[in-house]
């Protein structure tokens, strides 16, 4: 299955492109990279001190060679280190595809890796997740993927489906001569814990959808309230013209906010009164306000703390309040759970960015859960339907209930890949990176 031409790319960079990694993988690694440097020994699982040599000038670098099956693609593999520099990676790259060796498609490596059977398919959708992670809960999330805790969990499932499978089959067999391996009530009793077990398992995972899914926050509050200001000292520029003038901003604009646990997308919208203005642009522009409103994970709603003008309440209860221009007034007295904030002396910032945190990405202490793709999700549905099919058939024919309880294993294999059609892999391998 594995394919036995040779593939190389640029792999990544190290430690912030100090160094740069060339990799070469399949039969003819070895001797590509022999070909290369100089004299290289390349002693399988070590890595080497070595001259490489292309068109007339010779440099030091580090080769890291790996001898089938002991390498990430389980074939022979070699890993050129070299500085970072992206032009001599491109020049090594040429010279190793002048030599014969194919340049790499997306996710190469890591379907190789999959197809000499070194890793299951959710393993290399975790390789995919750890590459895309923008945060640290998604990050969490594609290691466990990547450690196989999907495939310990559906592991247990699938042996005792296939065991009563098993069990159902022989049964099969032997109809003729009155002998029951399983009575229908033990086939049920089998079948609901198999599907107990994967009702748990949707119950308590995460959606990794929703955890690449950049959070939004919208700001809210009247007119000058100091939305755009603290939009603009959250993103670390001036994303956001900021003027005296109530009613300064028009349309909705948005900014990425660094936050501890990743990013935040921070929307500002027009400031809102109680009543939109009978004017055009004062409805659009209220309107526009509504829909980001509604539209967003979290609502901060933004009070001045220096004016005299009654809280704004705003379409959907605020999940955090913010009083701006702290350094106008003396102390303020806050209710509980609400900041108070000054976007020009910086007072209290560091507090807000914490509570956009812990609203943005669930508190702290929280544990990681295992978080599942919709193609999992999708094959762990059909897998119950078809198990829910073999509880209600459970009395009747052998040959059905062996039909459906082979077709919920077939549905959890798919998931880590064992009876995978071709265009799923491909689909799963071209959401890589080149070079992975
Ligand atoms: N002293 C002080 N002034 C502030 C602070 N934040 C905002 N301001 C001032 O308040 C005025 C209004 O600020 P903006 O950020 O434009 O207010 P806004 O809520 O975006 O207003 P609209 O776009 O009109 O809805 C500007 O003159 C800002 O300089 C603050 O923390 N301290
Ligand atoms: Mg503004």
């Amino acid at each position: 299955m594995i394919p036995d031409d040779t593939i190389a790319a640029i792999s990544s960079a190290v430690g912030a492109a100090a160094r740069m990694i060339v990799r070469v993988s399949g039969e003819r690694a070895h001797e590509l990279a022999r070909s290369l440097c100089n004299g290289a020994k390349l002693a399988p699982g070590r890595a080497e001190r070595c001259e490489l040599r292309m068109r007339g000038f010779a440099l030091p670098i580090w080769v890291y060679s790996f001898a089938s099956p002991h390498s990430y693609t389980g074939q022979d593999l070699v890993e050129f280190h070299i500085p970072g520099n992206p032009l001599l990676a491109s020049m090594l790259l040429e010279e190793l595809l002048g030599r014969g060796a194919r340049s790499a498609e997306a996710g190469e490596f890591t379907a190789r890796a999959y197809f000499s059977g070194r890793i299951d398919l959710t393993e290399a959708e975790g390789v995919a997740a750890t590459i895309g992670a923008q945060s640290e809960a998604e990050l969490r999330a594609a290691r466990q993927l990547l450690a196989g805790e999907l495939s310990r969990r559906l592991r247990p499932v699938m042996d005792s489906v296939a065991q009563t499978l098993a069990l159902v089959e022989v049964g099969i067999d032997f109809s003729d001569e009155q002998v029951t391996f399983l009575s229908p009530a033990e086939i049920v009793e089998q079948v609901k814990q198999a599907d107990g077990l994967l009702a748990g398992l949707l119950e308590q995972s995460a959606r990794f959808e929703r955890l690449s899914h950049e959070p939004r926050a919208v700001l809210v509050g009247r007119p000058n309230a100091g939305k755009s200001t603290l939009l603009n000292a959250l993103a670390g520029r001036d994303r956001a013209v900021v003027s005296p003038a109530p009613g300064t901003t028009r349309d909705a604009l948005g900014a990425d906010v660094a936050l501890p646990r990743g990013l935040l997308r921070l929307v500002d919208v027009a400031g809102l009164e109680d009543e939109p203005s009978s004017n055009e642009i004062g409805r659009q522009m209220h309107e526009h306000a509504l829909r980001e409103i509604e539209s967003a994970d979290l609502v901060i709603l933004v009070h001045d703390a220096s004016g005299a003008a009654p809280r704004f309440m705003p379409p959907r209860a605020a999940d955090l309040v913010v009083f701006s221009k702290a350094d106008l007034v003396g102390a303020i007295p806050v209710e509980a759970g609400a900041v108070a904030v000054s976007a020009v002396t910086g007072e209290n910032l560091a507090a807000l960015r914490h509570r956009l945190d812990e609203l943005a990405f669930g508190s702290a202490a929280a544990c990681s859960t295992l978080a599942l793709n919709s193609r999992h999700v999708r094959a762990i549905e059909e897998a119950r339907l078809a198990l829910s099919r073999a509880i209600d058939g459970a009395a009747g024919a052998g040959e059905l209930l062996a039909v459906e309880l082979r077709e919920a294993l077939d549905a959890l294999g798919r998931v880590l890949g064992s009876v995978s059609p071709d265009d799923l892999l491909g689909r799963i391998f071209a959401a890589f990176c080149i070079g992975k």
